[in-house]
C-alpha cells in the first residue's frame, strides 16, 4: 500500500481539524490539563442554557477569546500552512472541516473550509437570524446591525445540544473521500468524533490520525501518526505530495 492508502492523484481528500492544530499558535485546547475546560465549566459557557441564564458571563468568555485571537503573536503555524499547501497543490478536491472557531486556517490560505462549530469573529442575531462579522466585544447593548434590536446578538458558535453547521455537505464529502485525515482532536465530541466511522461504513477512504497522542478513537483509524502538529502535518503533506508527484 502506498502513502495515503490507494490514493490516486485527483482523488478527494477530507481533513478534520481540532484545537490541537492551533495549540502551537498559542491557543489553548479544551481537554488537555492546561485546557479551557480546566478553567471554566462547559455548562457555564458552552450551552444555550448557560447563555440564557447568564449572557454576560458567556459574552465575557467569548470576548476574551476574541481579543486573544487578534493578538499579534497568534498566527497560523506550519501545520495550518501545510494544509493550505495541500489544497493548492493536490490535483483534486480537498475539503477542510474544522471544529475550531479561530480563523487561523483562513489566514494560512485555506479556502475550501467549513467551520462546523462556527466562527469566533462572527455574531448572529437570535431575532432576525442575520450573521455579522464581529471582531470586537459583544454585549447585551450591542444592536443587531440588520434589525437594530439589542439583547439579541450571540456568538456565532455551536454549543452543546445545538446542530453543527453544514452537516449535509460534510457527510456527502466523507462518503466520497479517498483519504480522511483527523488532526489535533481528542475524539470526544460528536458528530465530529464519528466521522472516521462514517468513512469506514459508507465509503472506502483510507483514514489517518495525526495527533499529539492517541485520541479516544485512535484504534478506529487505518494509520496513526503521533507528535506535535507543526512537525507531523508538514511532514505528512510533503510526503503525500512528493509520492504522488513521483508516481
Ligand atoms: C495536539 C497538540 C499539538 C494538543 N499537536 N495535537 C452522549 C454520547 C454521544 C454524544 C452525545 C452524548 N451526549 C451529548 C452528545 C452530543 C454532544 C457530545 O458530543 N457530547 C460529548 C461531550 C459526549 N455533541 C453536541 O451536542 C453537538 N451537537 C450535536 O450532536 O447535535 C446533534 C447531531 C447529531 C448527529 C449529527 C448532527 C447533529 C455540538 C457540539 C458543540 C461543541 N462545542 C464546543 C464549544 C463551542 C466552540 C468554542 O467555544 O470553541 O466546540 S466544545 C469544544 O470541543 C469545541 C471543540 O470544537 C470541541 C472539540 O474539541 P477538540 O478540538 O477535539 O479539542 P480537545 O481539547 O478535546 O482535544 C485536543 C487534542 O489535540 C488532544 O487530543 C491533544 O492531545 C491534541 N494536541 N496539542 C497535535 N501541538
Amino acid at each position: 500500500m502506498t502513502l495515503g492508502g490507494d490514493l490516486k492523484p485527483g482523488d478527494p481528500i477530507v481533513i478534520l481539524t481540532g484545537a490541537g492544530i492551533s495549540k502551537e499558535s498559542g491557543l489553548a485546547t479544551f481537554r488537555d490539563a492546561d485546557g479551557i475546560w480546566a478553567k471554566v465549566r462547559v455548562e457555564d459557557v458552552a450551552t444555550p442554557e448557560a447563555f440564557r441564564a447568564n449572557p454576560v458571563r458567556v459574552h465575557d468568555f467569548y470576548n476574551a477569546r476574541r481579543r486573544q485571537l487578534q493578538e499579534a503573536h497568534v498566527e497560523p503555524n506550519a501545520a495550518h500552512q501545510a494544509l493550505a499547501r495541500l489544497e493548492r497543490e493536490w490535483p483534486g478536491p480537498v475539503l477542510l472541516v474544522t471544529q475550531n472557531i479561530d480563523d487561523l486556517h483562513e489566514r494560512a490560505g485555506s479556502r475550501n473550509l467549513i467551520h462546523m462549530h462556527g466562527e469566533l469573529l462572527r455574531g448572529r442575531c437570535e431575532d432576525c437570524g442575520t450573521v455579522h462579522d464581529w471582531p470586537g466585544d459583544m454585549s447585551l447593548s450591542s444592536p443587531c446591525p440588520a434589525c437594530g434590536r439589542s439583547s439579541v446578538l450571540r456568538p456565532h458558535v455551536v454549543w452543546f445540544g445545538e446542530m453543527p453547521l453544514e452537516m449535509d455537505r460534510i457527510y456527502a464529502a466523507l462518503d466520497n473521500c479517498a483519504l480522511f485525515l483527523s488532526i489535533g482532536t481528542s475524539g470526544n465530541v460528536y458528530p465530529a468524533a464519528g466521522f472516521v466511522q462514517e468513512v469506514k461504513l459508507q465509503g472506502t477512504g483510507h483514514t489517518v490520525e495525526l495527533n499529539l497522542e492517541p485520541s479516544e478513537g485512535a484504534t478506529l483509524f487505518d494509520e496513526t501518526i503521533h507528535g506535535p502538529a507543526t512537525r507531523v502535518v508538514p511532514d505528512y503533506v510533503g510526503r503525500l505530495l512528493n509520492a504522488h508527484a513521483a508516481a
